[in-house]
């Protein structure tokens, strides 16, 4: 079987040697903007003559360039996580594949040119004037090709093939969108002759405060560098130059300097800055001496109208993002961004894990045995894995927010990567290697792995590898753990956290260990931003699309959406919770009338920093890394609230911006609802039995009004709409749930008895077909003003146990025996979403207002980011509107709430929830744009929710997070506003 070119496994042909990005004041041509387009659903080999200057394209279409075809009407977008979206073939590609051809024309004054491609998916051959430059693959890597000798003073034409899938398409099984096209910059740059073809800028930083500078220069000719800000002017570029005392480089302080290199024909502007990556023999990685902690997430590119094309300001309203959250460190999952985004975290000041273009996941599920014919391993595919690597790196040599090379993502193993590993630390010995699928760390300098559970990475933090072991696919290790290598390296999580609808939980769990343990150094949360796609249904309502939404046959749902930002960059639940636990600073109650502050930054002290409370300013030392300090405060009646703002503005954030904050509670305890001691007998009035203010159904013993105000309930409620968490197979409960007919329970009463003092109800709940349910006993009683409503409710008949892997791993193994038994008995002990009561208002009771913790939802498991506080919001604005529609909205510990005319007080304290569509409605939902609000208010007030944990992918619900099936005790005191 012959290949087309497109099909064949090498890098391609007729690029240039990979170069970085130069500011130079060469003149260049921005070929952005409208191009000549015609759209081909099959694969088109050799070109019908549209490659030559003569051809009338007038009656193509225009399309912009960059763009993706499929959002601009041809084709349609398709999500894929694992799966290749071509048969698994390699190197071969379906005929079903899409062709793009693009033609422009530009004038240029005839000199010598390279024509630079910053990234075309997947495979793209080029033209100009006719002749053919080359073909490219390696869809977000740069490639130029020379065009000095074809191009021409005067009218030059630029004719680009591109294919949908490629050979490439086998190295890009990246969890995204398959999207096509140009879809970065295309460029035309002049290379004057004797000019500066490439330049590596080797600044490290020294023990002694001081810095030196050495430059690889690619160029003819002599090469003379100025670096202003360090006096060097017109200096030969090859000397090496030291200096005393330099200010270094850091995420916390992004401190650039600017080295002016010159030929007599070209000036060349590269910024650079001091700092030097190392590896203690402790295994501890540290920039410039210090240990980092990394606080990151795993960036893709998206924009929810265009892809991965991605603006300029869109770029930087990522990194103020990341930097107003609290984020300090970025792994480029699963390739080289656009090289902007670089220059903003060398600015800004943001870590950079950079990855190179490589994924072949779907070998992992499609063989015989998982990984077979992975052309990781195959001597065939080399040259393409290193012209990946060498373009990576080549390109983006010169950031100091690159600390460690990636070499991709889920590519298996194999001498190709290995391969790729030697060629860095040949090229680039300063900063260390990643990569993960490398599980035994063989040819890597760090140790990243995926999805652990805190127990587990608690074990790797003590150095308890055993040789051999590997996580995934699990394998059992023996021996002695000081013959594993990966025990003495720094770990970092290469993802964790699954960050996809209501979650992640446990993220205080996991940044725990990175200040208990030195070599667990932090990682990147999966995802930063959930990639749906902005798109407008047939009755013309927006909503943000995922897998299956444009008719894809293999698709994986909604597995694009799990970042911690929502498609609109505005942040979840989960985005705030990280912010919170991943402060800079700690401000927590110390002893009695004193806050304790502790600096979390590796670099900076907290001058810039100033601390205000509710009363005032706070005087605080100017804390170096690591201090801690207590600090008196104001005793107060209610709770203070005490942060941390940034005293002048930032690149990043205005002045004021909240970088941390912790609350000290009042100095006097609170106390818990209570009636006053006069009782009542409960009345019956024809239908109805009164009691005090309240009136019931004589029949089911349901409220049915307070005072003059509506309501109806309560019902015992034990599920919910399951997130995205709950409905893993491996991890979640949704499925025992919904197997036990939690979600369509049906209640029976047992009896209704009035009393001098009350009135006692008690129901059965449980579903069709289930054998098992919860009595309930509701006791009311009142004190003529206030009702109040005590349950005792019970588990009833049979709840099997429930089965999960990760069954260890959810325990720490150091735990005494008997606190070990116990969790990991809970581990698997039938679990419940919640436990709690069910009140149907009228529509009108709209405004909620509730004195507990908020602003924002919260969780037993993702519950740092809320304060305990006085917070009103409409019904509407406690939804959170996870792409897809779930369980959302949970506010904790609430002391007492009022809604409609009613108060509710909580004994002890309780979870709120109010929506305009039951439970069911949410849960059918695929879509926020699918919700029909009912005419009522469905009020759920719970004595006990579960957490959310990460089970969509890695772990679910801690044993200590979840909740039991168990019996339950609480009351409520309800009260008609005046
Ligand atoms: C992991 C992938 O690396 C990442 O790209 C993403 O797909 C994530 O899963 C799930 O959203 S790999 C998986 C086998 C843990």
């Amino acid at each position: 079987m012959s290949h087309r070119y497109f099909e064949d496994v090498s890098p391609g042909y007729g690029k240039a040697a990979p170069r970085a990005v130069l500011a130079s004041d060469a003149p260049r041509l921005d070929l952005n903007g409208d191009w000549s387009f015609r759209f081909s659903p099959i694969g088109l080999d050799e070109p019908d003559g549209f490659e030559s200057p003569d051809f009338d394209d007038a009656q193509w279409d225009r399309l912009p360039v960059p763009s993706h075809w499929q959002l601009h009407g041809y084709g349609k977008p398709a999500y894929l996580n694992i799966p290749y979206p071509i048969p698994v073939d390699p190197p071969f590609v379906p005929d079903e594949n899409q062709t793009g051809d693009y033609r422009r024309e530009f004038d240029w004054d005839g000199s010598p040119a390279v024509l630079r491609f910053e990234g075309v998916d997947s495979c793209a051959r080029v033209w100009l004037n006719g002749v053919e430059l080359g073909v490219t693959r390696g869809s977000r890597l740069p490639a130029e090709f020379d065009a000095s000798e074809v191009l021409v003073k005067g009218r030059n034409v630029l004719a680009v093939r591109v294919h949908q899938y490629s050979s490439g398409t086998y190295l890009e099984d990246q969890d995204t969108w398959r999207i096509s096209g140009i879809f970065r910059d295309v460029t035309l740059l002049a290379r004057p002759a004797d000019g500066i073809r490439d330049v590596f800028v080797h600044a490290d930083y020294q023990a002694d405060g001081g810095g030196r500078v050495r430059l690889e220069v690619d160029a003819d000719g002599p090469v003379e560098v100025s670096i202003p800000l360090l006096g060097v002017e017109a200096a030969p570029a090859t000397q090496t130059f030291t200096f005393e005392r330099v200010r270094p480089w850091s995420a916390e302080d992004p401190f650039l300097y600017e080295a002016v290199l010159s030929t007599p024909s070209e000036r060349v502007r590269v910024r650079f800055g001091f700092r030097t990556v190392e590896i203690t023999e402790a295994g501890v990685l540290t920039v410039n001496g210090q240990r980092i902690v990394l606080r990151g997430v795993n960036r893709h590119e998206f924009d929810p109208d265009r892809g991965r094309v991605v603006s300029p300001e869109l770029m930087r309203r990522d990194v103020e993002l990341m930097k107003r959250h609290n984020v300090n460190a970025v792994r480029t999952s699963h390739y080289p961004p656009h090289p902007t985004f670089l220059d903003l975290c060398d600015e800004l000041g943001l870590w950079v894990v950079l990855e190179c273009d490589l994924e072949t996941h779907g070998f992992d599920q499609t063989r015989p045995e998982p990984w077979i014919g992975n052309p990781s391993g195959d001597p065939r595919w080399r040259a393409a894995y290193l012209d990946r690597v060498q373009r990576t790196v080549e390109r983006d040599k010169n950031h100091p927010s690159i600390i460690i090379w990636s070499l991709g993502n889920e590519a298996g193993d194999g001498q190709n990567l290995e391969a790729m590993a030697e060629w860095i630390h040949e090229r680039d010995p300063s900063r260390p290697v990643h990569y993960e699928a490398d599980r035994l760390a063989r040819y890597v300098d760090v140790y990243g792995e995926m999805y652990r559970t805190p127990a587990a990475v608690r074990r790797i933090g003590q150095g308890g590898l055993l040789p051999g072991e590997i996580f995934y696919p699990l394998t059992a290790g023996a021996g002695d753990p000081a013959d594993d290598r990966r025990n003495r390296m720094p770990f970092i999580y290469t993802e964790f956290a699954h960050a996809m609808g209501n979650g992640p939980g446990a993220l205080a769990e996991y940044m725990r260990l990175t200040d208990e343990f030195p070599r667990v150094q932090g990682g990147f949360v999966w995802e930063w931003i959930d990639q749906g796609l902005h798109t407008t249904d047939a009755q013309g309502r927006e909503f943000f699309a995922y897998g299956g939404d444009f008719g894809e046959e293999l698709h994986d749902a909604n597995y694009i959406c799990d970042g911690l930002m929502f498609p609109d960059r505005t942040p979840s639940p989960g985005m705030l919770e990280y912010q919170k636990v991943i402060e800079p600073v700690v401000i927590e109650p110390g002893s009695p009338g004193h806050v304790m502050i502790r600096n979390r930054y590796a670099f900076l002290d907290l001058s810039h920093l100033r601390f205000t409370h509710d009363q005032g300013e706070l005087q605080v030392p100017r804390l170096g890394p690591g201090e801690s300090v207590e600090v008196p405060v104001p005793a107060l009646d209610g709770w203070l609230t005490v942060q941390a703002e940034l005293a002048e503005a930032t690149a990043w954030a205005p002045e004021g911006h909240v970088v941390a904050w912790g609350q000290v509670p009042p100095a006097v305890p609170e106390r818990s609802p209570a009636l006053s001691e006069v009782r009542q007998a409960a009345r019956r009035s024809g239908d109805h039995l009164l009691l005090g203010p309240a009136r019931f159904d004589r029949r089911t013993g349901t409220l049915v009004g307070l005072g003059d105000r509506q309501l109806h309930g309560p019902r015992l409620a034990l599920w919910r709409a399951p997130t995205d968490n709950d409905r893993s197979t491996g991890q979640g409960d949704a499925g025992y749930w919904k197997a036990r007919g939690l979600d369509r329970l049906l209640h029976r009463t047992v009896s209704v008895e009035t009393s001098d003092d009350g009135l006692t109800v008690v129901v059965r709940s449980s579903a069709a077909n289930a054998g098992c349910g919860y009595l309930s006993t509701y006791r009311w009683d009142t004190d003529g003003q206030r009702v109040r409503v005590s349950v005792h409710t019970e588990p009833v008949g049979y709840w099997p146990e429930r089965t999960s892997a990760f069954d260890e791993e959810m325990v720490d193994s150091d735990l005494p025996d008997e606190e070990r038994k116990e969790l990991l008995r809970r581990h698997s002990a039938p679990s419940l979403a919640r436990i709690g009561l069910l009140w149907q208002l009228p529509e009108e009771a709209s405004q909620v207002e509730w004195f507990g913790a908020g602003p924002g939802e919260a969780y037993p498991d993702s519950r740092q980011a809320v304060r305990i506080g006085h917070f009103r919001a409409t019904v509407d604005e406690l939804q959170t509107p996870y792409v897809r529609p779930q369980d959302n909205g949970t506010r904790a510990d609430v002391r007492w709430a009022e809604i409609g005319g009613l108060r509710i007080e909580g004994d002890p304290v309780f979870n709120l929830a109010a929506r305009r569509w039951s439970d069911r409605q949410l849960a059918a939902a695929r879509h926020q744009s699918d919700l029909v609000p009912e005419p009522l208010i469905y009020l759920y007030t719970d004595h006990a929710v579960q957490g959310v944990g990460s089970g969509a992918v890695g772990p679910g619900v801690l044993p200590q997070h979840r909740l039991e099936v168990r019996a339950a005790d609480f009351a409520f005191i309800l009260s008609a506003t005046d």
